[in-house]
């Protein structure tokens, strides 16, 4: 029986040793939540790496935590600490990263950055290749694994391969200066099928196919040897029902079974009857402009004295990647304009800001979705961002106001939010008026379209289109080539 093998950085288990126990926790993260609807079936299998280096799996356990992933339909690769720093750390995130995100200043070209990636990417195709055979279905993941496609098409000519890429493909002027963009194009094109978020990453995707590789591209085909690679936009969905029902439990407002994150979100809205409550949660990234958005709030407050204490700004800011100097640097950035903004306007009765720098538990999560008046989600650049997905989800009542920025490519499905450019104050001050005096009717108006745009076209749905033209592409490869 053929299976689907699903390949990624990280696996959607976390594994943590403690006193020589192995405790697995699920991955949070878009990718891990979206997936899971695909990795069901109990014949197929998730490869990817464990989140533990080889020098801190003791060798005792070895097997234990082998058999601990098996359970959760996964196998690991192994890497050492040298690896995750030069392919996870150094090119992933200090080349790919910063560059497919137009940050083309914060973009670092390490030669042995390089060579560990395309060495730790071999890794990969090495477990798939000695766990796939050649009726499965290839899936892999993300800007980590873009050399994947074409290691493994040169072991096992026939198999079908899929890559899914989750952050933007910058425009070809960005992604010409990587020193290794034809090596990358080419890892890429080992795939059978390429999807991208949005139709604008798919056409910055073939421009620089064409120009880069010269190959010959026709509407969203290109033909390589005897072989179509087709390229096409899947925007990823959510578990609509998961985060709605979230949505309803939390709403019964049942106080013993309210947590108490939640009873002190309601306790101030209590105390605070006409104030809003305004939500910002992102990966603490400097692609997701949370400093932008910070200095935005201190204008706002200066221009419209009049909102002082009338509404409070929640951010949620989850450490990430907090050993790459950029995002130390971002971390420092956005404490200090957090003290300085409440230093500035605090008053005996109110902060403006109530910042949190830590990841929370998903039953906390939906709390701030529910009590939030506004998500204010304003990212420079973001491949999707699921979390302006999650906020309209949870909404019952239909009720809250979606700021989002023009720059995410949620932005292309939700046209019914306030778009706006987060480098323009005076739209974003506009905006943030707008939010705060929106009629009842009218935000429910927009909530109605959105929510039934994102219950039909959820994350299953984004899955089974993928694997569909996966396995349409294939049949449509094989009669070319017999032709
Ligand atoms: C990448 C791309 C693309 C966040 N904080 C907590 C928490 N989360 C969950 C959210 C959401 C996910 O993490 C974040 O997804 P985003 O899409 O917003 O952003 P990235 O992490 O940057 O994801 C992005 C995505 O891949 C999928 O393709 O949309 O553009 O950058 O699901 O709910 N979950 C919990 N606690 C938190 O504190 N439990």
């Amino acid at each position: 029986m053929s299976k689907t093998i699903i390949i990624s950085n990280r696996l959607p288990v976390q594994l943590e040793i403690h006193n020589n126990e192995i405790k697995t926790t699920p991955s949070v993260g878009g990718l891990a939540t979206g997936m899971k609807s695909v990795h069901s079936g109990s014949n197929d299998l998730w490869i990817g790496w464990s989140g533990l280096t080889d020098e801190n799996i003791p060798k005792n356990l070895e097997e234990k935590i082998d058999t601990t992933l098996k359970d959760h339909g996964c196998a690991k690769v192994k890497l050492n600490a040298e690896e995750v720093d030069g392919f996870y750390f150094g090119f992933s995130n200090r080349t790919i990263w910063p560059l497919f995100h137009y940050f083309l200043e914060y973009s670092e070209f390490e030669l042995n950055n390089w060579e560990i990636y395309k060495a730790v990417n071999q890794k990969f195709a090495d477990a798939i290749i000695a766990k796939a055979d050649d009726d499965d279905i290839i899936w892999v993941h993300d800007y980590q694994l873009m050399l994947v496609p074409q290691m493994v098409k040169d072991k096992k000519p026939d198999i079908s391969i899929g890559f899914f890429l989750h952050i933007p493909f910058p425009s070809y002027e960005i992604f010409r200066t990587l020193p290794w963009r034809e090596e990358i194009l080419r890892g890429l094109m080992g795939s059978d099928l390429i999807g991208f978020h949005t139709y604008d990453y798919e056409r910055h995707f073939l421009s620089s196919v064409r120009r880069l590789l010269g190959l010959d591209v026709s509407f969203n085909e290109v033909h390589i040897e005897n072989r179509i690679v087709k390229v096409d936009s899947f925007p990823m969905g959510i578990d609509y029902k998961k985060f709605s029902e979230a949505g309803k439990a939390n709403s019964l407002n049942i106080t013993e079974n309210q947590s108490d994150f939640q009873q002190r979100l309601n306790a101030h809205k209590e105390s605070t009857k006409d104030a809003k409550l305004i939500l910002s949660i992102d990966r603490l990234d400097y692609t997701k402009g949370i400093a932008k958005r910070l200095n935005a709030f201190e204008y706002f407050l200066n221009k419209h004295p009049e909102y002082k204490e009338k509404v409070r700004l929640i951010i949620l800011a989850v450490p990430s990647r907090s050993n790459v100097p950029q995002y130390q640097l971002l971390k420092k950035e956005v404490d200090e304009l957090v003290g300085r903004i409440n230093g500035e306007f605090s008053t005996v009765n109110w902060t403006p800001i109530w910042y949190f720098y830590r990841s929370m538990p998903f039953e906390n999560l939906i709390d701030l979705y529910t009590s939030c008046d506004i998500a204010w989600l304003t990212p420079i650049r973001d491949g999707m961002n699921l979390v302006a997905k999650e906020y309209i989800a949870t909404r019952t009542d239909k009720t809250g106001v979606l700021i989002l920025s023009e720059m995410a490519g949620s932005a292309n499905e939700m046209n019914e939010s306030l778009l706006i450019n987060p480098n323009n104050f005076e739209q974003t001050v506009a905006a943030l008026q707008q939010a705060i005096n929106m009629p009842v009717e009218e935000q429910q108006e927009r909530n109605d379209i959105l929510q039934k745009r994102l219950e039909r076209y959820n994350v299953e749905k984004w899955a089974n289109d993928f694997i569909n033209s996966l396995k349409e592409q294939k049949e449509n490869s094989i009669s070319y080539v017999s032709k």
